[in-house]
């Protein structure tokens, strides 16, 4: 039977983060899904023991199994239809799997802030969908502020504080104009349909940035182009009316636009800092803790090692370091060292005009991999 034809369960919010990567994916490759919430009894009963943590997305297949993790929900679809979403140029799919790590870890920031940071706009709207997500028990509205605290919380730790708010403010609306200006050629990161990458970078685009009132609001303002990829991100379709010699593909002979370049060397100036910062710190930790091979290596959202300390434009942050960036980073990583000799120098080429030159050799010194539904080291 095609399995294309049944449906699947997607446990996911529309304010959750990482429910967007994988939504979007679903809509665009046309599965068909019925989304229910955490607070549907059978989330604890049924999901949360194949799931082995309590996070969203989760998917459950018509069979039965249980897919836990927005990037592990598009590799089982990936896997096994030919990878419709990873372009085959090899620069292509460098640049999009970069967008994906960038999307799901290097945009916490301004996602924390621009949601909890302005509760007079926002506060109503997120906690209708913070208390959908509960269970409907006597408890449901204590266990709903608690949520909201950790996740506020995470805010700060993510590096979102009285002094760096300035420059988070400045590096997002930087980067939000980037983005606008590259979607003035193209619908999509690279071209005319949508590749891993603009999955991964739709997550904090959507349900935090380009939903929540204050900051979609302001991308409605400043960056109607980047407010309309988001909606267009949603649909099925490719929804670009307002392109008039639109393609249908992505961009031919592995071209990366010279917009996006650009919207890649604003990103790096806080992404790239922190991951050298971050893969230090990790490593420090790894040679003293010396996990058992197969332990858990990512847990819940801002549990993290420690606190890493790193500088942009002069400023200091202060930030959580967080082991799943470098199970994302070493898709980039290993698609980079498979290549020959000639085309790697292509990539280096394009990452040193972005500025990200670094996210290749920066690694951990354990690798991370998938087993069972968690992250664990290798
Ligand atoms: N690596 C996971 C992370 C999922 C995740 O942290 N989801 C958040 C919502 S956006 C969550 O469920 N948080 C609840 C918690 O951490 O308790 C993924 O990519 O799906």
């Amino acid at each position: 039977m095609n399995r294309r034809q049944e449906t699947y369960r997607l446990y996911a919010m529309p304010h959750s983060l990482y429910s967007g990567r994988a939504r979007s994916y679903l809509i665009k490759h046309k599965v068909p899904f019925q989304e229910l919430s955490t607070g549907h009894e059978s989330f604890k009963a049924d999901v949360l023991p194949k799931a082995k943590l309590s996070t969203i997305p989760a998917l459950v297949t018509p069979a039965g199994q249980v897919i836990r993790d927005g990037g592990a929900i598009i590799e089982y679809f990936e896997a096994g239809s030919g990878r419709p979403a990873q372009p085959a140029g090899v620069r292509q799919q460098i640049i999009s799997a970069l967008f994906d790590v960038i999307g799901t870890d290097g945009l916490l920031r301004p996602a924390m802030h621009y949601r909890w940071n302005f509760p007079k706009a926002n506060l109503g709207f997120v906690r209708y969908h913070f208390l959908g997500s509960q269970r409907d028990t006597p408890a449901r509205g204590e266990k709903t502020d608690a949520m909201m605290d950790r996740m506020r919380h995470a805010a700060m730790i993510f590096g979102v504080t009285d002094a760096s708010r300035e420059l988070v403010e400045a590096l997002y609306l930087e980067y939000l104009d980037a983005l606008n200006a590259h979607f003035e050629h193209y619908p999509y990161l690279l071209g005319w349909r949508p590749c891993i990458g603009d999955f991964g970078l739709l997550g904090p685009m959507y349900a935090h940035l380009g939903r929540d009132p204050y900051p979609a609001r302001l991308m409605q303002q400043q960056a109607p182009r980047v407010y309309r990829w988001t909606e267009r991100m949603n649909r099925f379709d490719q929804d670009a009316p307002e392109y008039f010699h639109a393609g249908t593909d992505l961009l031919p002979r592995d071209e990366i636009p010279e917009s996006l370049v650009a919207v890649l060397r604003v990103l790096a100036q806080d992404f790239v800092p922190e991951t050298e910062a971050a893969a230090e710190f990790i490593n420090a930790w790894l040679a003293s803790n010396r996990p058992e091979p197969g332990s858990v290596a990512v847990g819940r959202l801002a549990q993290g090692m420690g606190t890493v300390r790193f500088s942009v434009r002069g400023e200091t942050i202060d930030a959580l370091a967080q082991p799943h960036r470098f199970y994302l980073l070493q898709r980039v990583q290993d698609s980079y060292a498979a290549l020959p000799a000639e085309q790697k120098l292509a990539v280096d080429e394009l990452l040193a005009e972005s500025g990200m030159t670094t996210v290749i050799t920066t690694t951990l010194n354990r690798r991370i991999v998938r087993a069972d539904n968690l992250d664990v080291w290798d």
